[in-house]
């Protein structure tokens, strides 16, 4: 699909979820946090990774501070069984995106969500909006209330 129709997907999605997002693209690319960052001018640390698992009862997403890595055996613990990375397929099957451009809500199913509790220490951090070089601001607290996420320490640095 092309990029453009995944971001204007992603905005529609957004809207749907009662979210106004303003996502921004970046001719640069934004497709690896340390992309991201730079292209907008912010923190590594201010990136959300939208990074699917797959867990014993399906996909995962575990939102991820740009500067964090999951330890997979936390996020185990976390989810109560074991998980590992989703392979691309599984990823874009689970969330309709591609992965460099998944955003961290307005997937084709909901997702069990954890959130990387460093990332609530921002006023302002920025997602995937569906494509590998666009990304949205929005604030930790109206991530945590649009995904539903749960805060758990799943990461190592
Ligand atoms: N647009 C940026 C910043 S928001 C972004 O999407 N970053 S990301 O970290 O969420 O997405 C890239 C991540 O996808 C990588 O960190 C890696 O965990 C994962 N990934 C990359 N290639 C593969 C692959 N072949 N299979 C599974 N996961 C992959």
């Amino acid at each position: 699909m092309a990029s453009e129709d995944a971001l204007t997907r992603f905005i529609r999605s957004a809207e749907a979820a009662g979210v106004d997002v303003r996502p921004v693209r970046y001719p640069a690319g934004t497709r690896t946090a340390v992309d991201a960052a730079v292209a907008i001018g912010c923190e590594v640390a201010q990136i959300v990774k939208s990074l699917v698992c797959t867990g014993p009862t399906g996909p995962v997403l575990a939102l991820t501070a740009g500067h964090n890595r999951i330890d997979l055996q936390r996020l185990s613990d976390v989810v109560g069984g074991k998980v590992r990375m989703a392979t691309a397929e599984e990823a874009r099957d689970a969330t309709g995106y591609s992965i460099g451009g998944t955003p961290p809500f307005g997937h084709v199913e909901a997702i069990p969500t954890f959130i990387d509790p460093d990332l609530l220490a921002h006023t302002t951090v920025y997602g995937a909006a569906g494509t590998p070089d666009s990304c949205f601001p929005i604030t930790p607290d109206q991530l945590l209330v649009v995904t539903g996420a749960t805060a758990e320490a799943f990461t190592s640095t």
